[in-house]
């Protein structure tokens, strides 16, 4: 449980509302839309609608520019008390718009530098990136990992975009996979911890997430949240379109149950949207819209 936690651990997730069941009843996040492109397409992913990685499929965040988003963590901070941590998780991957985060990251720094910096990514470039998240003190790096066998990869994935390439298949999938595990290796060898995010996509990778639970436990990851495929036609997924299903609570329920052990579990995420505010499961997104930030002014 949460109170055998190393001493030093426990310094970095007791005021991380996702990184501790216990602090989300005290200390709200909020997250910046600022990063717009993505450089895999997810076959759970609408383009039109936030990253799925991360948050509610069918919701659409206000795009903020850094200066915007910095601005706006200073209106909320002077709002909400309870707020402790900045989270960038989309409207697409916050390292495939590596000038818009690191920007952000930089006047958020400045401004509020109370607040902690945390980050959500698909992992294809984060090894590229941990050496420069180590130098703003995050302590917190999410990311997605739905496979670590390329041919289940194959079926999630139609293709990235990698090194000025477009790579599909099983081709695409066995880069993605290698790139997520050594960036994830490369922030464990700094102690920054790692939550891994797993979308449950029956038929397809629920039997397999055992074995991630298992790859990522050895690489040293510190949290593993098992979600829910949310597949709705309406959203214009392939996934929805193909009528693929989520699974039921009680399918979720019982994979959650028997990863369980072999690492810490994730059971109280609320999958956000790209620009949630607030406690978790309260969201006070329409409060701050850039239109009522600069009435606030
Ligand atoms: Fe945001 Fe994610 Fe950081 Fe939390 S959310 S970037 S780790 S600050 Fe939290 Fe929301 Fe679940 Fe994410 S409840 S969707 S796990
Ligand atoms: Fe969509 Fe996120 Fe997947 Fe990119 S990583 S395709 S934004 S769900």
């Amino acid at each position: 449980g949460e109170n055998d936690l190393p001493p030093e651990i426990w310094e970095k997730v007791k005021n991380h509302p996702c990184y501790s069941e216990e602090a989300h009843h005290h200390f709200a996040r909020m997250h910046v839309a600022v990063a717009p492109a993505c450089n895999i397409q997810c076959n759970y992913c609408n383009r039109k609608y936030d990253c799925a990685n991360e948050s509610r499929p069918g919701v659409v965040s206000e795009k903020l520019t850094p200066e915007q988003a910095a601005k706006k963590v200073l209106a909320v901070a002077a709002t909400i008390p309870q707020m402790s941590v900045l989270g960038i998780a989309g409207p697409g991957d916050p390292l495939a718009n590596p000038e818009k985060t690191f920007r952000t990251f930089e006047l958020v720094a400045k401004y509020t530098p109370d607040i902690k910096l945390c980050v959500s990514t698909n992992g294809l470039t984060l090894p590229d990136h941990v050496e420069r998240l180590s130098g703003f003190n995050i302590d917190h790096v999410t990311i997605t990992i739905n496979m670590i066998d390329p041919e289940i990869g194959a079926k999630i994935y139609p293709w990235i975009y990698y090194k000025k390439k477009r790579y599909t298949g099983v081709e695409a999938a066995k880069i993605l996979t290698e790139r997520q595990l050594e960036g994830l290796e490369m922030l464990t060898s700094r102690g920054i911890l790692s939550k891994i995010n797993s979308v449950m996509i029956p038929g397809i990778n629920d039997k397999h997430l055992v074995d991630v639970n298992k790859a990522v436990k050895s690489r040293g990851a510190f949290l593993h949240n098992i979600m829910p495929l949310i597949s709705a036609p309406e959203h214009g997924t392939v996934f929805g379109l193909t009528g693929q299903r989520g699974p039921t609570a009680q399918e979720l329920k019982a994979l959650q149950d028997s990863c369980e052990g072999e690492m810490n579990m994730m059971r109280h995420c609320r999958q956000c949207r790209a620009d949630a505010v607030g406690l978790l499961g309260e969201d006070r997104s329409a409060e701050f819209t850039t239109d009522k930030i600069m009435e606030m002014e």
